[in-house]
This record gives C-alpha cells, structure tokens and sequence, in this order.
C-alpha cells in the first residue's frame, strides 16, 4: 500500500447530482483520488473497510477508463473486500442503481457527467450512491465534502492495469474484483414489469414503431438488447446506437434542441409511432408521438393516471412526487385519484426517502426523468418502456393519449427557460436581489396577471425531517399560474439561471393552444422582475425546452 502525500482541494463540493468540472480540471494531479479518498472516509460503512462491497461503473466518456483503473487501485489500497464493475467499466446509471441493490452493496461510486458533452474538452463527473442505490443524501455529501477540505493524504498500490473486459472473478491485493454483463440484470428487469409480449403483439399487429436515439451514450447496447432483441423493433431505428466517447462531438442532452435528428424525423414522414431520446448516462428520456411533443411533466402525470394497468404495477400507486418546478400536472391526477402527492427539490436524491418509506411509487422532474420504486435513480429506457406499454394497451397514438389526459384533467401550458454560462458574480447577485424584492411583490398586477403569493422553497423531509432551504423562487399568480427561479447545480462554466414557467388551463376549448404564446406573458413578467437584460445583458434564453 502506498501512502500519498496530497494538498486539498477547496472546490470538491458535489451539486444537485455529484461532482461536475471539466475533464481538464479532473486531469490536475491528485484531483479525482482526493475525491475518491473523501468518498472513501465519508461513507456510511459496516465497522472495517474489509467488509465494504462497492458497484463500479460509467457512461463511457473519455477519462472513464482511467478512472476506473485509478478507483480499482485505491480501493484495493483502502482494504475494501468487493468491487462489482460493468464490463468495460461501463454502467448505465439505472443499471448501476439496480446492481448496488441486487448485491447489497454499501454503495455506488458512478462516473458521469449525464447530460454535459464529455470529451477531452468536454466536462467529466463522479457520484456516489448509498446502498439503497440512489444519490447520496444531502448529509454524506456535505461529509464528503468536508472530507475534501481537510484531506492530507490519499491510499493506492502499484499494481499494472487490471482486465475490466473479462467476465468473472479476480483477486487484486485481497479485494475481490467481479467483472459483469452491464445490460442482463437490467434487461431482466425491464421485462418483469413490463408485458413484453404485448408489446411484440403490438409491433406485429398494431404497427407499433420505435425510433429511439441513443445520442452515441451509454444506453446504446442495452437499447439494442431490449428494444431490438427482445422486443422486435427495427435495429435501424435505433439511431446514434454506438457509445462514443466524445458522444460524437454532441450534447447528449435528450431535449427538443439537442436530438435534433430525432425531433425532425417525428415531424417528418417517417415518423415513427415512438419517438425517445435518453441522455448520457442513460437516465433521462424524452418522449415524443408523430408530430407531437409530450413535457416530461405531462409524461409524469399520464404514467400516474394509467399505472395501475402497467403489469408491474398492478398492486397500485402508494403515491407521487415532483420536483418543485415540475408542472403540477401529476398533482391533479393524485387528487382526483386520491393518493398523496409530495413536492421536492430539485435532484433525485430528494426522492430517496419517500421510496424507502414507501410513501411514493412514481416520481419525475421536468428536466426529462422519471422513474418509479424499481430503483432509486431515474430510468430513461424503463420510460420508454412505460410509453411502449401503455400505447400497446391503449391501441392509441401518443397524441391521443396526451390529449384525452388534457380533457379529463386540465392542461399544464410548460417551458423552462434557461440562460447559460452568466458571469457567477453577476447571476448570485441577480439572484439575491430577485429573493429581496419578491415579498413585496404580492398583490401586484403585471402583464394583466395578479401575483398571489412569492415563496422561498424550502423542503423539509417528512422521513428523515432534515431540512433543505434554498431550494428556488417561487411567484404564484392567478388564476393558476407559477414563475420559477433556480440556479443549475450541474453546470461547470459560469452559472446557468433556470426559469420555469407553468399556466394551468382547463377551459376546453383552450387545450389546444400555442405554448409560447400561452407562456407570452408569464415570460415576460419573469425577465422584468428579475432584472435580467440590463443585469446580464441577454436578450433572449440560450436554450428553451
Ligand atoms: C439538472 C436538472 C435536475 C436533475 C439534475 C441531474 O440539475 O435540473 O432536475 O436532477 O440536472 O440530472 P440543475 O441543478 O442543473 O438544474 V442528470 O441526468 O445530470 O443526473
Ligand atoms: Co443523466
């Protein structure tokens, strides 16, 4: 064991899902082993590290190997007993959330920066996940980082480059080291709770088709088994199918300003009954219909509505919850429907504790995640899934589905507005300012819409009662509408100021309308009480979704 000598770090605090910088940034000496140590010393553990089992794995970007290679010879050097790692040092993170869970590891470490571009000019990340197999909570994270703060030294061996590519068990230096199939599990989970001969019934008779774009990430291969393989859709259909690296050069973000080539073939011809995109690291999902975009909120809200016909759920919904900008679709199903329905932070590791409790069988963000109690991370192709199933079931398109869910329960008109790479100073500012002035916004007519009340979110756990404040800027205005304010905890350059608009509508004849021009006004009060062209000098949003 070899005993390194290292200086801290003052910048190792992880953000709404990890530790995020550029991979040039994780390339300075001792920067990604400082981290690892602080993982190391700062997880929940049984009495002696010889008893620690941990799941390895990532989305394949570039440093992923590396750091791999640099995990393996720290962790033997730690004295942990057991490494599990997706072959090639590749897990998806749904797949890495089930595996802690299959073995009962202690935890997870998972390397991804999800939806940022990766490359050696791209961003690269780390995460680590407890043994439930979701996000640590918010308290072992702030350990790891104070960890971070006050580290001095960190432990390795020398030892060559171990296989990662063969199936099997190995020992290196006492620790057990187990090389698995990164897809099977998940695979075999995916068809326990979703009726997949109904869905090849439905490719062969109802002309169900899929075009799923793997953005050159992670969820290529596990693609490829479960929707070509085993369900019979079109290889072909299934477009940037090879994990790259560099994710060829793209953002493998699955928005409609991002999977372009997806989006412009769902409006063209060709489009397919299906349309889906995931992210890097294979836990988000965006879900289109032919010519026809459904918002993840609204996606959240139609799995809530239908669960109960979905094979793997049949026994019901305990209840749901949404991230706080999520649109307040899902709500109304839950109090038509009578189940309890929570509001969290932003971040899936805010879900954690409703699941273990069983307070929560569905949850969603509107930055396209959703997922269920299956695993403890958000799943993009378990979505897909969802959406294949229920179509099947329904005989419908997605449009109709959509749209018969508009009429029963009311429409969530939604966009997020986002403004990328502000000066940090110039946006904490912004911020600050906006926080002092809400209060006595209240009552104020703007744009011929009344601001009702302007909140401060906080978010206390009604598991574990910890409390998170900060959590983002609330405007409430009638008759049903919401202006959100969030900065990004993901980004790496500068700061990304996040608005989400939501305006409920339930008038049927309005259903059908312009989203912009729905959200015209709500967007801009939103520019006009925070300041935003003569504090940031943007006239428009760098990205809409
Ligand atoms: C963003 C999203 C948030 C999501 C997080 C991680 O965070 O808004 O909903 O949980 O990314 O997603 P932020 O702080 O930038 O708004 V992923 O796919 O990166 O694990
Ligand atoms: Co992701």
């Amino acid at each position: 064991m070899i005993r390194v000598t290292t200086t801290a770090f003052d910048d190792q605090k992880p953000g709404t899902s990890g530790l995020r910088k550029t991979t040039q940034h994780f390339q300075q000496t001792h920067y990604l082993e400082n981290f690892v140590q602080s993982i190391f010393n700062a997880m929940p553990k049984p009495s002696t590290m010889d008893k620690v089992s941990l799941v390895l794995g990532g989305d394949g970007r570039f440093y992923n190997k590396t750091a791999i290679q640099i995990i393996i010879r720290m962790a033997a050097a730690n004295g942990i007993s057991r490494l599990i790692i997706g072959q090639d040092g590749i897990l998806s993170t749904p797949a890495a959330s089930l595996l802690i869970r299959n073995y009962k590891t202690d935890g997870g470490i998972i390397l991804s920066a999800s939806h940022n571009p990766g490359g050696q000019n791209g961003d690269f990340g780390i995460k680590f996940n407890s043994s439930n197999g979701g996000p640590a909570a918010e308290h072992i994270t702030n350990e790891i980082y104070q960890q971070s703060l006050n580290i001095t030294e960190y432990f390795t061996i020398d030892h060559d480059e171990q296989d990662i590519h063969t199936l099997g068990e190995t020992t290196l230096n006492g620790m057990t080291i187990e090389i698995i199939d990164s897809v099977s599990a998940y695979s075999t989970l995916m068809s326990q709770l979703f009726d997949f001969s109904q869905i090849k019934q439905a490719v062969a008779h109802q002309n169900l088709s899929l075009c799923f774009d793997a953005m050159h990430a992670v969820t290529g291969p596990y693609a490829n088994e479960i929707f070509v393989n085993q369900l019979g859709f079109e290889k072909d259909l299934i477009i940037n199918a090879i994990p790259l690296e560099d994710f060829g050069g793209g953002h493998p973000d699955p928005n409609q300003a991002h999977a372009k080539l997806l989006v412009d073939k769902m409006y063209s011809e060709s489009g397919t009954t299906l349309g889906a995109a995931s992210d890097g690291d294979g836990d988000r999902n965006m879900i289109l219909g032919k010519g026809f975009f459904v918002t993840p909120s609204d996606s959240l809200a139609v799995m809530a509505a239908n669960i109960n016909s979905i094979k793997g759920y049949t026994s019901g919904i305990a209840g749901v919850a949404r991230s706080m900008p999520t649109s307040r679709a899902v709500d109304k199903v839950a109090q038509a429907n009578n189940f309890p329905h929570y509001e969290t932070p932003t971040g899936w590791k805010f879900f954690g504790n409703l699941l273990d409790a069983n307070k929560i069988t569905l949850c969603g963000e509107e930055s396209f995640g959703t997922g269920s109690n299956h695993i403890r991370e958000k799943d993009g192709i378990w979505a897909v899934l969802f959406w294949l199933n229920l179509i099947a079931i329904k005989n419908q398109s997605v449009e109709e589905i959509v749209k018969n869910h508009w009429e029963k329960y009311g429409r969530h008109y939604y966009a997020r507005h986002d403004y990328e790479e502000i000066d940090s100073t110039i946006a904490q500012n912004l911020f600050e300012s906006l926080k002092e002035l809400l209060p006595s916004l209240n009552g104020k007519v703007m744009h011929g819409q009344k601001i009702t009340k302007t909140t401060d979110f906080s978010y206390l756990d009604p598991v574990d009662k910890s409390l998170s404040e900060n959590q983002g800027l609330i405007i409430q205005l009638e008759p049903d509408a919401r202006i959100i304010y969030r900065l990004s905890g993901t980004g790496t350059k500068g700061a990304t100021l996040r608005i989400y608009l939501e305006y409920f509508e339930t008038d049927k004849n309005n259903l059908n309308n312009d989203t912009t021009e729905m959200l015209n006004g709500l967007a801009q009060i939103a520019i006009e009480v925070a300041n935003i062209e003569s504090l940031t000098g943007r006239t428009s949003p760098d990205v809409i979704t």
